[in-house]
C-alpha cells in the first residue's frame, strides 16, 4: 500500500500551519470549556464502513461511463478500502453485497482483510435481482416479490438466500445482517398490501431465527423504487414493525436517501433510538430522491443534526452500531467521493459533539428558542477540520487525504494494472 514516510513527506510542508491551526481552535474551544483531546479521541475511534458496490464507477438507467482501474475482484475492492483508510483512518471495513461479492474462499477473504487491516460490516442480501444459484436459473423469479410474494417458491429462495449470507457473513467474521427489499407494487389494486406484509413478516422471522449468538440484522425502508406505486418496507413506521415482529435482535438501517422529500430524518433518527431499534445507517445525500450523492454535500446542517441527536440517545457519546457508507459515483472518482464523505461526517460528528448540551437542555427547557438556535450554531459554524487532521495524524494518516490520495498516484496505478475498461460489480 502507501509507505508511511511517503505520506509523511506529503503533509511535510503543510504540517507547521497544521499545529498552528490546531492550536488556535484549541484555545478557542478551550473558552467555551470544551477539550480538544477529548474531542480528538473520540474522533480515532470512530470509523465508517464502506459499501463494496460503491467502488466503481455508479451509472443511471440511461447510463454508465467508467472511470478506469476499477476493481475487478473483491480482493481488488478491499484493496481500494484499505488505500483509503491508510489516509482516512476511518474506513477499516467493508459491508458486502452477496452476489454481487461470493467468495469462493471465505476463509482467505477474511485473512486477506486481517492482512489489510480491513474487517467485515454488516452483510447484505440481494432478492432484487434474480441469480442463478437462489433462483435456480429462472424456475422461480423476484419479478413479483422476494419475501412478500404470492409465490412460496420465491419466498423460500429469499429466505434461504437471506441465511446463506448469514452463513458466508459468519465465516468472514461479520456480525450482522441488512435486509432491503424491493417489494412493491408499480398499481393500484396489484397486491394486497396487508397480505405482502404479513409474508414479509414471516420471511424476516425465519431469517432472524438463523442469527448466530451476538449477530443483529437490520430493515431497511425506502419509500419508492424499483416500486412506483407502493412498497412494502416504505417508512420508518413500517421498518420498525418489521423489526419488532421480526425478533428482539432486528433493528431499522436509515439510508438518508430513503424518505420521503423534506422529511425530518433527525427526528426519525430520534423515535427509532428513543425506542432502541435503531441499528445503523448507510450514509449519502440528496436533492430529490435516493440520489446517492456525496455524504454532507447537499444537507450538511440535516447530517449535523442527525449527529446531535445520536449523541443525546448515547449521553454524550455515539451508541455503537452500524455506520455505513451507501453512495453512487457517477462523474467522481469513487474513492475520491468516499474520502470526501468520510470527511464530511467526521465534521458533523465533530460539531455535534461541541454543542453545549447543558445550554441546549436549559433554552429547550425555558422554551427559549432563539438561544437554543444559538447554542447549535455556535456549535455547527465551528470550522472543526484541525481536530480531524490531528486524529488523522496520531493514526499514521494523512492530513488532507484527498491531496495526499492525488499526490501518491493510486488511480493510475490501479488504471495501468487493472486496465481502463474494469468494470466493478456492483450498481
Ligand atoms: C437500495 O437503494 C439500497 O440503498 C440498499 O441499501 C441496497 O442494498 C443498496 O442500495 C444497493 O443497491
Ligand atoms: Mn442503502
Amino acid at each position: 500500500m502507501f509507505e508511511q514516510d511517503r505520506i509523511a513527506s506529503i503533509d511535510a510542508d503543510h504540517i507547521r500551519h497544521h499545529a498552528s491551526d490546531l492550536d488556535h481552535l484549541a484555545e478557542a474551544l478551550d473558552r467555551r470549556g470544551l477539550d480538544a483531546a477529548q474531542v480528538i479521541e473520540a474522533l480515532i475511534a470512530f470509523d465508517v464502513a464502506v459499501p463494496s458496490w460503491a467502488l466503481g464507477t455508479g451509472g443511471t438507467r440511461f447510463g454508465r461511463f467508467p472511470g478506469g482501474g476499477e476493481p475487478r475482484t473483491t480482493e481488488e475492492k478491499l484493496d481500494d478500502i484499505a488505500a483509503i483508510n491508510a489516509l482516512t483512518r476511518a474506513n477499516g471495513a467493508v459491508s458486502l453485497h452477496v452476489p454481487w461479492d461470493n467468495p469462493d474462499d471465505p476463509g482467505a477473504l477474511r485473512q486477506y482483510g486481517e492482512q489489510l487491516g480491513i474487517a467485515f460490516d454488516a452483510m447484505n442480501s440481494n432478492t432484487f435481482q434474480n441469480n442463478p444459484e437462489t433462483t435456480f436459473d429462472g424456475e422461480v423469479s423476484y419479478k413479483f416479490g422476494s419475501l412478500a410474494s404470492t409465490e412460496p417458491e420465491a419466498r423460500r429462495a429469499a429466505v434461504e438466500h437471506n441465511q446463506a449470507v448469514i452463513d458466508l457473513g459468519a465465516k468472514l467474521g461479520s456480525n450482522a445482517l441488512t435486509v432491503w427489499l424491493a417489494d412493491g407494487t408499480n398499481h393500484p389494486g396489484q397486491a394486497d398490501m396487508t397480505g405482502q406484509f404479513e409474508r414479509t413478516v414471516e420471511g424476516l422471522q425465519a431469517i432472524h431465527a438463523h442469527l448466530p449468538d451476538g449477530w443483529r440484522m437490520f430493515t431497511e425502508h425506502k419509500p419508492y423504487e424499483p416500486a412506483f406505486y407502493s412498497s412494502v418496507n416504505q417508512d420508518w413506521g413500517s421498518s420498525l414493525l418489521l423489526a419488532q415482529a421480526a425478533g428482539d435482535r432486528a433493528s431499522c438501517l436509515v439510508d438518508l436517501g430513503h424518505h420521503l422529500p423534506n422529511a425530518n430524518i433527525e427526528q426519525v433518527v430520534a423515535r427509532l433510538a428513543m425506542v432502541d431499534r435503531l441499528g445503523g445507517f448507510h450514509f449519502n445525500d440528496s436533492k430529490y430522491g435516493d440520489d446517492d450523492l456525496t455524504t454532507g454535500s447537499i444537507k450538511p446542517f440535516q447530517l449535523f443534526l442527525i449527529f446531535c441527536e445520536l449523541l443525546r440517545a448515547g449521553g454524550g457519546t455515539l451508541p455503537p452500531m452500524a455506520y455505513m457508507l451507501d453512495q453512487s459515483h457517477n462523474v467522481k472518482d469513487p474513492l475520491e467521493d468516499l474520502v470526501q464523505s468520510t470527511e464530511a461526517l467526521l465534521i458533523a460528528y465533530t460539531q455535534a459533539m461541541l454543542v453545549d448540551r447543558e445550554a441546549l437542555a436549559d433554552a429547550q427547557e425555558s422554551n427559549d428558542a432563539a438561544f437554543a438556535q444559538q447554542v447549535l450554531q455556535d456549535a455547527y459554524r465551528t470550522d472543526v477540520r484541525p481536530l480531524l487532521a490531528e486524529a488523522r495524524q496520531r493514526q499514521g494518516g494523512a492530513l488532507n487525504p484527498l491531496r495526499s490520495f492525488r499526490a501518491l498516484g493510486y488511480r493510475q496505478r490501479c488504471t495501468e494494472l487493472r486496465g481502463n475498461d474494469a468494470a466493478a460489480t456492483g450498481l
